[in-house]
């Protein structure tokens, strides 16, 4: 592990880098095997507490929960933070929700039939219960008639999503563990989070910056002067991390709101953070953002304030980026006025802009939302070099990042060993065989429906091609695709393709309810686990010990793997012989063993374990102090990027030599394929699709904080105040939303904190038609993708567009049915 950094291997491990071979793999060998197993780990305690407090976690917190007579009956923050998370009291309700999975269910015609499972009638077909070792069985032996008829190409076990952070139970690991050692599947590249801007970001600054470590919060707290958070709403996002969540990017922002200093917010939104932050608010029409910071380095160029000196030692490109600008190349000046009639902002503010950027000492914050968009890849690529003619990159509290809002990116990293996790297994295994051999057919994730649907089909990909396979077989662990993806109705026709899809689940989520065979898994807080917190920062390694015994008949996914590899003839291959606490065990003391190397003290593993609390490591003062790109601007030819030239790219020869059309070789305005500026519009409203406050995605929708945001038992709709009343909504109204591909109904919000034109529904409502299984049935409860365009950002990145496209909306006047999303189906 100490190859890479942890946040490398995390990100590999959890979003499906193929960096494994890398990665020595410890504990492989028949003496080590041996060594732990003989250890006596089974005597550890392994005795739920029956009252009492235990430390566990969650994407949202490291967490205690309170345990009398054997059950959760709260939970909170185990840290000590300064602003407070209201998802961190969801754990009881996440043990005990009536939609939970109970038992091994398949859908009745796929049982009578599995040869002729009538996948049309996914969504509306009764649910059988079965046994559990006969659900393992039919599992087998259709993924074995799968391989056979249409060999490993046919299988896809991509599965994308947030399950949960522990480093034992990370289904979607687990699940590509089993699947390359039982035989190989497809996979895929990317993430939804980051689509456009990870695969842009390699060409620009030599690495994919989104998930890198970001300039110190005290470098920023003692230096900055202006901080511009474009497109980011930290106060919500930062709730969640990919691994725990240690709560200290909200703890800076709340620094950062005492200090005083000048924040802007650039949204179409006025979020919570802009209003948290008491931050100007500056609103552009939705993705218009490329061409409003044109206008600002237009202004920049005429006025002659920007960084000539940063630009020449620092970057390549500027010159042709320049004519652009000038209108040299196409005519048109790229002036403030032209902005402003693209963004909306006065030329007047976009000017001012320019000044102040320049003669302070400014960090431009950038979240991603404006980067799902139509030509995604554009917009960050423009921001950088909006920083480079600042010319502070490199400088204490100055430059851009692009992930304070995430993971709380900034907070400075501690000298912490790293706990190992699962993984994929290595080549001696079998493991690696579907990454040499399948991997060829991987394709971007965001491309789900198009595959599906068109097997055979050719598509182009940052510099190649990538030809569909005949999927035939799905298996699902940790993710809720249904919700996800983008354009529901056309998802659900493709979702229909597949002979099998399986689906591991804790509760009957959309994407479970249109499965043929549902497994019953563990929440997190039913097993144990081990975590780090802190993406970036390492700060704490975390016991997430089971709270509560397995409810119903539900399993973990690990035993779910390990009883089909014994299906498969692999048991041991997979499993090592190892129990969950061997695993555990294994994977602390590979920490521990680095823990010397790092001069860190840990106690052992049955101390940490016993000790029931997070074990929290120091931070050294050049984690304080550090400044991205620091080094690369003290010597750039000693220090160079991982760019052709080394330097960040303004122009990119090798973005040229694809010859592109929705992807030019610098920074370029490009008209989305819906907009408000458009002409003849297919709709009237702008949809923006953010993530949602109480929420992680669709996660922790079936708990008692829905009724705090819920408007008329729907997903809330944010719309403005003077649309409102030319439409006659108010606040409370069910409102029907629609456009060509599909729509949902929501309640109204009616408000001045989003601007004119433009309306918010948050992704992850979880999709409830009011004609189950039929496609273009309305949503009752509002999910946002029924909605949203499933094109490609471009051929660069192919990420998806989910904060583009327009919508119509009306006051809702039919009858109204119940949402029945958050009931278990019928028989089940
Ligand atoms: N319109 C629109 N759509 C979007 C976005 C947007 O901005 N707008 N954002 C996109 C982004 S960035 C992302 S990351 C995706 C998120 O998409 P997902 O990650 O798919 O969303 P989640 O709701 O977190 O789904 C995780 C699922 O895993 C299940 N789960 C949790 N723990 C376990 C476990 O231990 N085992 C198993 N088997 N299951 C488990 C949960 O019950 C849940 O159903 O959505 C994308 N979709
Ligand atoms: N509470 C909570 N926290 C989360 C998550 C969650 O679901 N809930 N999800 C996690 C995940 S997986 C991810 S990827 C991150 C997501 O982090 P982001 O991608 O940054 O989040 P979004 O909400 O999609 O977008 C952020 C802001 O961009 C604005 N925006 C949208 N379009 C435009 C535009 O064209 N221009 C400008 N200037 N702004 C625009 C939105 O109004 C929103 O306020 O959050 C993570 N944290
Ligand atoms: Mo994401």
């Amino acid at each position: 592990m100490n190859m890479l950094s942890r946040r490398q291997v995390l990100q590999a491990m959890g979003k499906g880098l193929a960096i494994f071979a890398l990665v020595p793999f410890v504990g492989c060998d028949n003496e080590s095997k041996k060594a732990v197993i003989e250890s006596g780990v089974k005597s550890f305690s392994e005795n739920l507490v029956f009252d009492g407090e235990v430390i566990t976690g969650a994407h949202w917190g490291v967490l205690k929960a309170k345990i009398k007579d054997g059950k959760v009956v709260s939970s909170s923050n185990a840290l000590k933070n300064s602003v407070s998370n209201p998802l961190h009291s969801t754990i009881p309700d996440l043990i005990y929700a009536p939609t939970r999975v109970k038992y091994p269910m398949v859908r009745k015609s796929y049982l009578e039939n599995p040869a002729n499972p009538k996948p049309e009638l996914r969504g509306s077909d009764e649910w059988v219960k079965v046994s559990y070792e006969d659900a393992i069985k039919l599992i087998a032996k259709e993924l074995k008639a799968t391989y056979k008829q249409k060999g490993k190409e046919g299988v896809f076990a991509g599965s994308y999503g947030w399950k949960s952070s522990g480093n034992l139970h990370n289904a979607r690991i687990l699940l590509q563990r089993f699947m390359g050692m039982a035989g190989g599947y497809v996979g895929v590249s990317g993430d939804y989070s980051t689509g456009a801007s990870q695969v842009i970001m390699p060409y620009v600054v030599g690495s994919i910056e989104v998930y890198e470590q970001q300039t110190s919060f005290s470098s920023v707290l003692n230096n900055t002067q202006v901080i511009v958070i474009w497109g980011a709403d930290p106060m919500i996002t930062l709730r969640n991390a990919w691994t725990l969540n240690e709560g200290t990017g909200l703890d800076f922002f709340e620094q950062l709101k005492k200090s005083g200093k000048h924040i802007i917010s650039i949204d179409p939104v006025r979020n919570m953070s802009c209003d948290y932050l008491g931050a100007e608010w500056i609103a552009p029409l939705p993705n218009t953002d490329v061409a409003l910071m044109l206008g600002i380095m237009h202004t920049m160029l005429k006025t002659n304030q920007y960084d000539k000196g940063f630009l020449e030692d620092y970057t390549t490109g500027f010159e042709q980026f320049k004519s652009y600008l000038l209108g040299e190349s196409d005519g048109i000046a790229k002036d403030a006025t032209w902005a402003s009639k693209i963004c909306g902002i006065p030329a007047q503010k976009i000017e001012s802009l320019a000044k102040l950027f320049f003669t302070n000492r400014t960090m431009l914050m950038s979240g991603w939302g404006m980067q799902r968009a139509h030509h995604g890849e554009q917009t960050h690529w423009a921001l950088v070099t909006l920083a480079c003619m600042i010319g502070q990159i490199g400088l204490p509290g100055g430059g851009f990042g692009l992930s304070y809002h995430y993971s709380n990116g900034g907070s400075p990293t501690a000298t912490a060993p790293v706990v190992g996790g699962i993984n994929l297994g290595n080549a001696e295994s079998g493991g690696a065989e579907w990454l040499m051999q399948g991997s060829a057919h991987n394709f971007p994730l965001a491309r789900i429906s198009d595959a599906l649907l068109n097997p055979g089909k050719t598509i182009q990909h940052n510099g190649k091609n990538i030809t569909y396979t005949d999927i035939d077989f799905i298996y699902w662990a940790g993710g809720n695709p249904l919700v996800h993806h983008q354009d529901t109705n056309t998802f659900i026709k493709a979702w229909r393709k597949p002979r099998t899809i399986v689906v591991n689940e804790i509760y009957w989520t959309p994407t479970a309810r249109l499965a043929d065979i549902v497994l019953p898994i563990t929440t997190s807080y039913e097993r144990n686990d081990i975590s780090m917190s802190g993406d970036y920062s390492n700060l704490h390694i975390v016991p997430m010990k089971q709270l509560v015994e397995k409810q119903f008949e539900s399993v973990d996914d690990y035993k779910v793997f390990c009883d089909l590899a014994k299906e498969f003839g692999i048991y041991d291959k997979f499993s090592e012989g190892k129990s969950e606490m061997q695993w555990l065990k294994e994977f602390y003391d590979q920490a521990l063993k680095q823990a010397q190397g790092l001069m860190v003290t840990m106690p052992d593993f049955e101390s940490f374990w016993e000790a029931n609390e997070p074990l929290k490591f120091e931070i050294p003062s050049e984690s304080e102090e550090f400044v991205r790109y620091a080094e690369f601007r003290e010597d750039p030819i000693l220090n160079p990027l991982g760019t052709d030239s080394g330097l960040i790219e303004i122009y990119s020869q090798k973005i040229a030599s694809y010859n592109y059309a929705d992807c030019p070789p610098h920074p370029t305005w490009l008209e989305p394929i819906e907009w408000l500026g458009m002409e003849n519009k297919p709709a009237e409203f702008a949809l923006i699709t953010s993530h949602p406050a109480l929420r992680l995605h669709s996660q922790c929708a079936n708990t008692s904080l829905r009724k705090d945001y819920a408007i008329a038992d729907k997903e809330p709709i944010w719309i403005n105040t003077k649309d409102a009343a030319n439409k006659g909504i108010k606040t409370g109204d069910v409102v029907k939303v629609s456009n060509k591909r599909g729509s949902v109904l929501a309640g109204a919000f009616v408000t001045d904190a989003i601007k004119q034109g433009v309306v918010r529904l948050c992704e992850g409502a979880w999709y409830d038609p009011e004609v189950k299984g039929q496609i273009g049935s309305t949503c009752k409860n509002g999910s946002a993708n029924v909605l949203t365009i499933d094109l490609p950002t471009s051929p660069l990145a192919n990420g998806n567009i989910a904060h583009t496209g327009l919508v119509n909306i009306e006051k809702f006047s039919g009858e109204l049915k119940d949402v029945c999303v958050f009931e278990a189906p019928q028989g089940a």
